[in-house]
């Protein structure tokens, strides 16, 4: 297990880590600034009982007190979900945070960096940052494709939304080096909808297969991290035509009322919410608790082929 002064790693997840117990990172800006209240509390809580009921370990990670906190209690995810104050936190906000010892909940980007600093290597979450729409004019490119090039640390989710700009985002990716493997999919999978078409180069029919993927990259000592795409399950899926209707009206809106720079992403995710009457929030629940339940199972299969091999 690593550690450095900020990180304040709760008792289970200490445990888990000290024994080769899998153990699952979760973000929560997805809590914070992702999901209404309360069913961004609700969705918390239930994705770590997932985890747990797959044989891994939960560990939610924020900024509180000045501590990078690995795993949190119930209490602080009751905070991250209502209080009005709490920072996204990426990359370039991190320090700040902690020396300030304000509140702030993590992104992909950032919780990845803490993840890795606690010795964590699989991370669960529902969509990650990308090149935006219109990237062109704005530069907006979200900072979870430089850190999945960086931290290693894999990531689970169901693509990336329909809100980005798809193909430029796989081609970021691609210039960067960050393998993204499809779980039982050979096409990305956009969030809300199952496919696109936009092909893979890899894809993997079990967790066994994925694990022995990530267990080579270790050998090879390989910088950053896979990034598992997983797509929402059948019954859950929205109808393309129906959500990109409202995602291009939700771009458009946020054109209109001058949205810039962190504010983006949490704006359309709202507007979305909104304008599918809640729709979109179902289906952002049913893709991340398919995504804990497959990301506990990677990070379990990854760690019984850890311990055959170095006993070999
Ligand atoms: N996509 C989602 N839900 C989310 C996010 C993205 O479907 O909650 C959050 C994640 O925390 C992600 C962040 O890391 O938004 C990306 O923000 P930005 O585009 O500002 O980098
Ligand atoms: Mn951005």
């Amino acid at each position: 297990m690593k550690s450095n002064i900020y990180l304040e790693i709760k008792e289970d997840v200490r445990e888990a880590l000290e024994n080769d117990v899998p153990v699952v990172a979760l973000e929560s800006t997805i809590i914070s600034h992702g999901m209404p209240y309360p069913q961004n509390v609700e969705m918390a809580k239930k994705v770590e009982d997932i985890i747990r009921s797959e044989g891994a370990i939960p560990a939610t990670i924020a900024i509180m007190n000045g501590k990078i906190k690995i795993g949190l209690t119930d209490e602080d995810l009751e905070t991250l979900a209502q209080s009005p104050n709490v920072n996204k936190v990426s990359r370039r906000d991190l320090a700040k945070i902690i020396a300030e010892k304000s509140v702030g909940a993590t992104t992909v980007a950032s919780t990845m960096m803490c993840a890795e600093m606690a010795g964590i290597q699989f991370f669960v979450t529902g969509g990650i940052g990308g090149v935006h729409r219109g990237y062109e004019h704005t530069l907006d490119v979200s900072a979870d494709l430089e850190e999945l090039a960086q931290s290693k640390v894999n990531v689970i989710c169901a693509g990336a939304k329909a809100i980005l700009d798809l193909p430029r985002t796989m081609e970021y990716l691609e210039t960067k080096g960050v393998s993204v493997v499809g779980f039982q999919t050979k096409v990305l999978p956009a969030f809300y909808t199952r496919t696109t078409n936009i092909p893979l180069q890899a894809y993997v029919e079990t967790e066994e297969a994925l694990a022995n993927i990530i267990y080579s990259k270790n050998q090879l000592n390989l910088k950053g991290g896979i990034l598992i795409v997983n797509p929402i399950p059948e019954e859950s899926s929205l109808d393309s035509a129906f959500i990109n209707t409202i995602i291009d009206e939700a771009i458009e809106n946020s054109v209109k009322d001058g949205i810039e720079g962190k504010d983006v992403t949490p704006y359309l995710l709202k507007t979305i919410v909104e304008k599918t009457n809640g729709k979109s929030l179902e289906a952002n629940l049913a893709l991340v608790y398919h995504n804990a339940k497959v990301g506990a199972r990677i990070a379990k299969a990854y760690t019984e082929i850890n311990q055959i091999e170095s006993h070999v």
